[in-house]
């Protein structure tokens, strides 16, 4: 990578580190750098000690710690019109792999749309219905960039990749071919799309809270063709930007009106 700079005053920026995520040879020069939007820097903060840590697990004990801490901390900063948005990966129950789901409500493994809450022994039930006009602001943005298949449907959200999801492929496994058929048959049935392991605690929370949330997830595999993920490297790198894409595209269309 060539990194030059005209400006004799200035310190030659050398090329980033190999761990970056920056592309940037200029952050090297700078004596510090203030993240201004977070009200942080280099020099006033320990950065590395304060995040160098940060790696939000899968699931839904990850997500719930995550949502706790992140609706607290927009309590304290007095945040206001905030929305709340889950991205990410799923498998697809009957739709081509690279297909993006606007998820409706998400369902448990008996496919009813609430999260089953644990509190000292007593089961609350939370509502996992998602915020309609969302839904439907996205699906018009999907419409608007047309970039690829966008569809709205139910998720079911598991506590597990493998048995939960009637994976033949897990360490273990007491059921059928014919058992796993019958099942995701039913989910479709029942208007499952996708399936994936975040979302109804997401939903479950934002509607405690009253945080207007979506779920946007692209679907890997056809779950009813298989169970592996067999597509390239480059070709799942591209479908995982997909959720990016209309999430970005709707917050751009919202909030960037010239
Ligand atoms: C989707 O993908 C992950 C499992 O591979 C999990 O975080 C999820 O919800
Ligand atoms: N994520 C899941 O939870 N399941 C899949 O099949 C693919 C991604």
């Amino acid at each position: 990578m060539a990194c030059s700079n005209k400006d004799p005053c200035r310190k030659e920026p050398t090329c980033p580190p190999n761990c970056s995520y920056v592309s940037n040879p200029y952050l090297e020069t700078m004596e510090e750098d203030v993240l201004y939007h977070f009200d942080l820097g280099t020099k006033t903060h320990n950065l590395h000690a304060m995040f160098g840590d940060v790696k939000h697990g899968m699931g839904i004990p990850s997500i719930s710690i995550m949502l706790h801490e992140l609706i607290k901390l927009l309590y304290h900063a007095k945040c206001t019109d905030v929305i709340a948005f889950r991205i990410g990966t799923s498998g697809g129950i009957g739709l081509h792999p690279g297909t993006v789901v606007i998820s409706k409500v998400s369902v448990d493994a008996c496919f009813q749309p609430h999260f089953e809450q644990n509190v000292m022994g007593t089961i609350k039930l939370y509502s996992t219905e998602l915020n309609e006009g969302l839904v439907q602001e996205l699906l018009t943005c999907s419409k608007e960039t047309n970039q690829f298949d966008t569809i709205i449907g139910t998720t079911l959200c598991t506590s597990d990749f493998y048995e939960g999801q009637a994976r033949l492929d897990g360490a273990f496994c007491n059921y059928t071919y014919e058992d796993k058929m019958k099942y995701l048959k039913r989910a479709y049935d029942a208007g499952v799309r996708n399936i994936e392991m975040e979302s109804s605690i997401f939903a479950a929370m934002c509607n405690r809270s009253g945080l207007p949330g979506a779920v946007v997830c692209v679907t890997l595999l056809d779950r009813l063709q298989g169970d592996q993920i067999e597509s390239s490297h480059e070709v799942l790198a591209e479908y995982q930007e997909r959720p990016q894409k209309l999430v970005g595209c709707y917050i751009k269309k919202k909030f960037c009106k010239m």
